[in-house]
């Protein structure tokens, strides 16, 4: 049963109702994560890649207390253009509902929206993970809790850089969350195709991870998985140039105090200033592939399924 603030767009509802693969997208990347009107431009452009790879892309945010779960180009675009709006994750996605009020949803909240909808892959860019100096701030992003407990597979470029990136696999592994990297052994470092960890699991055919993927279920395993997809190479800033303007936006933040739910943010805004905006184009190709990977997966458990 969908419950009552779960709206779900006609073309995502009849997707559901025909078995055909539906694709779901966050959107705090959208109001958070990139300028307008980069963010909207790349919204759309997402959406045509899960379209392209055969899937119905169902991007999710909440609409003056409503979740919706699919969106049409008119609400795409206010979200995008709208600034302000609040960053829903798993701590505040009902509150927001309760009271009426408009905000995107990050991985973890997007993730909840797709296991209510039926909706078994979401792609995303990076997810969040453990913040550097995370031993003192205790900064642990929802995202890795929600994994946890919440079935549903996400592609992803890795984790960003700007995250200690040993520490966000560690607490992957307490919490038995399957860590899989497509076709390569490296753990992408999201604008880098490599961080230099070794991923704990590699995949190189969607079969392989549906069957794997299947198997979990039929165990009672709950939780969702962790597809870990490395930027395409033409668009990859090498580990190496990244470092130097994390470790610069990084220490700018910790200098002003930025905390909570705005670390994320500020840090991602800073980088871009920083990379003089190449780090903007190598973020869209990595989330345009990641949308093409997971259509790829979502039509492959759909066979799988017949
Ligand atoms: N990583 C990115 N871009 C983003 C985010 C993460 O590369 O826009 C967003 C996602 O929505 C993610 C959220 O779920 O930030 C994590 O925020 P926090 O660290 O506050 O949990
Ligand atoms: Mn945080």
């Amino acid at each position: 049963m969908v419950p009552a603030s779960l709206t779900l767009s006609p073309e995502v509802a009849a997707a559901r109702a025909d078995g055909r693969p539906v694709v779901a997208l966050e959107s705090t990347v959208l109001t958070h994560g990139l300028p307008f009107p980069q963010n909207l431009d790349t919204a759309r452009a997402v959406e045509a890649a899960v379209r392209d790879g055969g899937a119905v892309p169902a991007t999710v945010a909440v609409f003056d207390g409503r979740i919706r779960v699919g969106l049409d180009a008119a609400a795409l675009e206010r979200l995008a253009q709208t600034s302000g709006v609040m960053k829903l994750s798993r701590a505040d996605l009902a509150c927001a509902v309760a009271l009426g009020r408009t905000g995107s949803t990050t991985v973890a909240a997007t993730m909840i929206a797709a296991r209510l909808a039926g909706i078994e892959v979401f792609a995303t860019g990076g997810i969040g993970g453990v913040h550097r100096g995370a031993e003192t701030s205790f900064d642990i992003s929802a995202d890795l809790g929600e994994l946890a407990r919440t079935p549903v597979i996400v592609v992803s470029a890795g984790a960003k850089a700007i995250l200690d990136l040993a520490k966000t696999l560690e607490v992957l592994e307490t919490h038995g969350i399957p860590v899989v990297g497509w076709r390569t052994d490296d753990f992408p470092a999201f604008w880098s195709r490599a961080s230099g960890l070794p991923v704990p699991l590699r995949l190189d055919d969607a079969a392989d991870l549906v069957r794997f993927w299947r198997v979990r279920r039929d165990l009672g395993l709950e939780g969702g998985l962790l597809l870990a997809n490395p930027v395409p190479a033409e668009a990859e800033i090498p580990c190496v140039e990244m470092e130097s303007v994390i470790a610069r936006a990084v220490a700018e933040m910790e200098s002003v105090g930025v905390r909570a739910k705005d670390v994320t943010p500020r840090l991602l805004s800073r980088i871009v200033e920083l990379t003089g905006g190449r780090s903007l184009t190598t973020n869209r190709a990595l989330i345009l592939s990641n949308a093409r990977l997971a259509a790829e997966v979502a039509g492959a458990l759909i066979s799988r399924d017949r």
